[in-house]
């Protein structure tokens, strides 16, 4: 069978696009960055070296042509850039960068601290921080975020500097060796704190962002009222961060459609509550998990679309909210493929975003494209 890619291969034009993708997104209508851009919303995605993106010259055609901002899926994480101690790899991260900057689209930096032990680098769960911890583990923060922060400069305008602090399960905040070398009673906060301050020494022009995975349903209550929290205390401390990145990795949760309408007005009370602290949000990593929806697939990609804009009609109306960004382009490539937490039952590939295998759009780029076109504008 030919497929996309193979065919794709025999053109000797790398920008040339497939005619089904001309055709379905209507390319000579308004792409959904020239949408948002009217609103004063940046429109974007994570593009990740892996899977078949960045390599892949149709699909950052797509991307370039729908999109003003991106974000690395992985390439800027710790792990990526030092996976090794002083064993740098800066070379995907600023492959990405200098293909955006020379398409004119800006990039945001995804994460100087994740919070999760297994996420960070494994040399540094294994590192002796001497006879003085705090001092050493303040050294080893410093020291990466000196690193990156200088290396990519101001062409990274905004910063998750901290990733999932809070444990969904209590509301807590989670321990890691940085954190445990930090401060032996009181938490993570002082981790937390110490890792804004630093990005904004080494970063003073970058938007400073806490991102987090928190939702609108029941389950999510203790995660919402930790970050709350969180954000409340570091408000008190005058940390330096400015946003809250709302992932948005909707639709795995919220069991019924009437329970989705309750779980939307929690959803409100806890934006309502973030920006009345005076935060600005982002939506960082949109998706939706389709698991509870049929496997019919024009059922499936209706039910997607119909959660998207319950979702986005909500939180795009934020007048603080000002880039929006998606967890990939097209399905194939979605983290949802492989994440056993959430499966679908019948094991068929998920449908999360709003371009299929074959780069077609879907109805669900429609739904963000009627959110983006409703919502209001905001202020310069
Ligand atoms: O999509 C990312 C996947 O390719 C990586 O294997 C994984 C671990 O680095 O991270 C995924 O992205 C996560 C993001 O960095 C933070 N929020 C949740 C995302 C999905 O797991």
């Amino acid at each position: 069978m030919t497929t996309r890619r193979t065919a794709l291969g025999a053109l000797a034009g790398a920008a040339l696009l497939p005619k089904a993708f001309a055709a379905d997104t209507g390319a000579a209508g308004e792409s959904l960055k020239e949408a948002a851009k009217k609103k004063g919303l940046r429109f974007g995605t994570a593009i990740s070296a892996g899977r078949n993106q960045f390599g892949d010259p149709a699909y950052r055609a797509l991307v370039e042509r729908e999109c003003g901002i991106i974000v690395a899926e992985n390439e800027m994480k710790w792990q990526a850039l030092e996976p090794r101690r002083n064993a740098p790899n800066f070379a995907p991260a600023d492959a990405m960068l200098a293909w955006a900057t020379d398409k004119g689209i800006a990039m945001r930096g995804h994460n100087l601290f994740w919070q999760a032990e297994k996420w960070l680098p494994a040399w540094v769960a294994k590192e002796d921080f001497g006879a003085r911890p705090a001092q050493g583990a303040e050294r080893l923060m410093r020291k990466h975020v000196k690193t990156v922060c200088e290396h990519f400069g101001k062409r990274i305008g905004s910063w998750d500097v901290v990733n999932e602090a809070v444990d969904p399960a209590d509301g807590k905040l989670r321990q890691n060796a940085l954190t445990r070398a930090l401060s032996s009673s009181s938490g993570a906060i002082e981790q937390i704190d110490l890792a804004f301050r630093l990005a904004h020494e080494y970063a003073p022009h970058a938007q400073l962002v806490y991102n987090d995975y928190m939702r609108g349903d029941t389950g999510s209550s203790k995660h919402r009222a930790g970050v709350l929290a969180m954000l409340a205390e570091l408000k008190k401390r005058g940390t330096p961060i400015h946003a809250l990145g709302l992932q948005s990795h909707i639709g795995s949760w919220d069991e019924s459609a009437d329970r989705g309408k309750a779980d939307l007005l929690e959803w409100r009370k806890f934006l309502d509550q973030v920006s009345g602290m005076g935060y600005d949000l982002l939506i960082t990593e949109f998706d939706v998990n389709d698991r509870r929806l049929p496997a019919d697939i024009a059922k499936r990609d209706a039910g997607v679309a119909a959660a998207a804009r319950d979702y986005l009609d909500l939180t795009l109306s934020y007048p603080r909210l000002s880039d929006f960004l998606l967890w990939g382009m097209a399905d194939n490539i979605s983290w949802l493929q492989t994440w056993d937490e959430a499966p679908r039952t019948d094991k068929l590939p998920m449908r999360p975003l709003p371009y299929d295998a074959e780069l077609r759009a879907k109805p669900l780029r429609q739904a963000i494209l009627e959110s983006i076109r409703a919502m209001p504008a905001r202020q310069a």
